[in-house]
């Protein structure tokens, strides 16, 4: 008995709001009595994989390594959800392929780079712009949009519109 256990996986800027999202939605999939876990760079950048840093190379083995934890997870029965800015479609296939296509929906949170930067959480876009970090995503470094995400949202969303969104389309595919 159980659940499904399936991996969402949300792409996009940094502060474009993955990880907001991402928490919400987890948090009404607890309300349906699911066993969640969330991937982020709080706790992946920091442990598992806190010998890399930004360059191509990095984060192309960041985002492998995610989709083989995640695929554990899965096996192990878990809905993980996953935030990492993940810029490269290659590699996004690579982990939708890892954990099996049927069981990877992918949210591509399309804020735009002029809104992330006018939040700047972190200050990471004015450094950038300053030239005090390189290899800063939207700036320096490249970011490949999603040509076929399964559900797309931008800041033009509520949280609550955006979570809506999600859990909708998630609903549909547990029924199915
Ligand atoms: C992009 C960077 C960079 C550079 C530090 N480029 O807003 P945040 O802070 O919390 O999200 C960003 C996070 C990106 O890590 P990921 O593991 O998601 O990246 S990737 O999927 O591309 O491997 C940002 C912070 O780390 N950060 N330097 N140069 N984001």
């Amino acid at each position: 008995k159980g659940h499904p256990s399936f991996l969402i996986w949300f792409t996009g800027l940094s502060g474009s709001g993955k990880s907001t999202i991402a928490n919400a939605v987890e948090q009404e999939l607890h309300q349906r009595g699911m066993h969640t876990y969330i991937l982020d760079g709080d706790n992946i950048r920091h442990g598992l994989n806190s010998d890399l840093d930004f360059s191509p190379d990095s984060r192309t083995e960041n985002i492998r390594r995610i989709g083989e934890v995640a695929n554990l997870m899965v096996d192990a029965g878990l809905i993980v959800l996953a935030a990492f800015v993940s810029p490269y479609r290659k590699d996004r296939d690579l982990v939708a392929k890892t954990v099996g296509n049927g069981n990877y929906v992918e949210v591509y949170v399309s804020t735009s780079l002029e809104e992330c930067e006018r939040r700047d959480v972190k200050g990471l876009y004015e450094k950038a712009r300053r030239g005090e970090i390189k290899n800063m995503t939207g700036i320096s470094a490249p970011y490949e949009a999603p040509e076929n995400p399964d559900i797309e949202v931008d800041h033009t969303y509520s949280l609550e519109d955006s979570v809506n969104k999600i859990i909708t389309t998630i609903e549909n595919r547990i029924k199915s």
